[in-house]
């Protein structure tokens, strides 16, 4: 049971203990995002190539956005990281780790690793996994929270057990409404809510929410949840709960802060407001198409000639019908090629010929339809909590 007994070694246990003075030890790069009180350091975390750090108790990890042209799934040691409470066990034993299963449920469970991988059929779903704040730090104005630019994403095959079955071996008892997710950390205050999450009992029966123990063909890294964490394909990844070792089945929709407070949306129109605009609000839930240009960055200097750029796509789970391409700044389009299909919540690849002439400057830029007709809007979508970006992105490169 060599892959369920992972321990986190002695040295990166206590690197994680001195996040902060290890992160500001390495920190000898910077990166600069495109906005106002952007310059960010480069951390080393335990299982993790440098990534940029927002914080670093609790962790929030931001991948490179190069990274993403390097592959259309996104390694493991370079996927983004975001938790909410400080509290994070510092090593988890993957043998000793229980699921349980309880509440409205004709049978409590308490699940093995090994039972999850024995016990229940495995499924293997490529989804992204983009935390609600992605790109907030391009929000205007500016909202409170984490300011990330675009790399609070990322893409993995991810293998588990669907938790319809799991719910189903419990036996499921008339009158369940939502069922509600808990992980191992803990707040550092008695005061700050535990990190809870609930989905409605029709999502959580569906077959593609899964309970996975493997992630991109290994274990979960540790910040992203080892041993299991909640999949939850085309929502966002607030729903994602990571180091899963709870699961209760509940007969009200649930009131805890990060449902009835927290990851809300106005509930009006397609969710965009004008900034001090108040409106009744509702859980955020699905993503919106995205497309970026990953080959290129804003600023670039190309040479002449004819190139390939290529950038991804995403939706929220309707797949990527079409992306097209403008190097005129929108004026003039052309429909680029899709990469491989690996389903409808994974990244797609896209490509096309860029014809550049030396002494010329071009603005690029990407635009995605997904399969359910949603275009990506020419205008940014403002939000309070700083969710639901999907602009048209844009760049300007110049040929020498
Ligand atoms: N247990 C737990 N799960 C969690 C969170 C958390 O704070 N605790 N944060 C959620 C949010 S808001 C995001 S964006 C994703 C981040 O997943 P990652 O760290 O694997 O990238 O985890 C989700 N699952
Ligand atoms: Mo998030």
């Amino acid at each position: 049971m060599r892959r369920s007994s992972f321990l986190i070694g002695g040295a990166a246990v206590s690197g994680l203990a001195t996040l902060s003075a290890r992160s500001r030890a390495l920190a000898q790069e910077t990166i600069t995002e495109p906005f106002a009180n952007g310059a960010r350091p480069l951390g080393s975390f335990p299982q993790k190539r440098p990534l940029i750090v927002l914080t670093s108790r609790p962790p929030q990890l931001e991948t490179p956005f190069r990274l993403f042209n390097e592959g259309v799934f996104t390694p493991n040691d370079a996927f983004f990281v975001r938790w909410h409470l400080a509290g994070i066990p510092t090593k988890v034993d993957g043998r000793a780790f229980r699921i349980k299963v309880h509440g409205l449920v004709d049978n409590e469970l308490a699940l093995s690793i090994d039972d999850l991988r024995r016990g229940f059929e495995p499924v293997e779903i490529p989804a992204v996994c983009q935390c609600s704040g992605n790109s907030r730090g391009f929000f205007n104005p500016r909202v409170p929270g984490g300011q990330w630019a675009n790399g609070a994403m990322g893409n993995a095959r991810w293998r588990g057990a669907r938790l319809g079955d799991v719910l189903k071996r419990a036996g499921v008892k008339a009158g369940a409404v939502q069922v509600r997710f808990n992980g191992l950390e803990m707040p550092v205050l008695p005061t700050t809510p535990d990190f809870i999450k609930a989905l409605d009992m029709d999502l959580a029966t569906s077959p593609d929410v899964i309970v996975a123990y493997e992630m991109n063909g290994g274990n979960l890294p540790l910040l992203n949840g080892f041993p299991v964490r909640l999949v939850v394909p085309g929502y966002f990844a607030t729903y994602w709960v990571k180091m899963l070792d709870d699961i209760e089945v509940i007969a009200a929709a649930d009131q805890n802060f990060w449902m009835k407070t927290a990851y809300r949306i106005p509930a009006v129109g397609d969710g965009c407001i004008q900034p001090g605009q108040t409106t009744p609000t509702t859980p955020i839930t699905k993503m919106r198409v995205r497309s970026f240009i990953t080959s290129l960055a804003d600023g670039d200097k190309i040479s002449g000639g004819r190139r390939r750029v290529q950038g991804i796509a995403f939706d929220g789970g309707s797949g990527i019908a079409r992306v097209d391409f403008s190097s005129d700044g929108g004026a003039t389009w052309t429909q680029a090629a899709l990469g491989a299909d690996y389903g409808k919540y994974s990244f797609r690849q896209w490509s096309v010929a860029l014809d550049a002439q030396a002494g010329r400057s071009y603005h690029l830029a990407c635009r995605a339809t997904a399969h359910d007709g949603a275009v990506q809007p020419a205008t940014a979508c403002w939000t309070p909590g700083g969710y639901l970006r999907n602009i048209i992105e844009s760049l300007s490169v110049s040929a020498g």
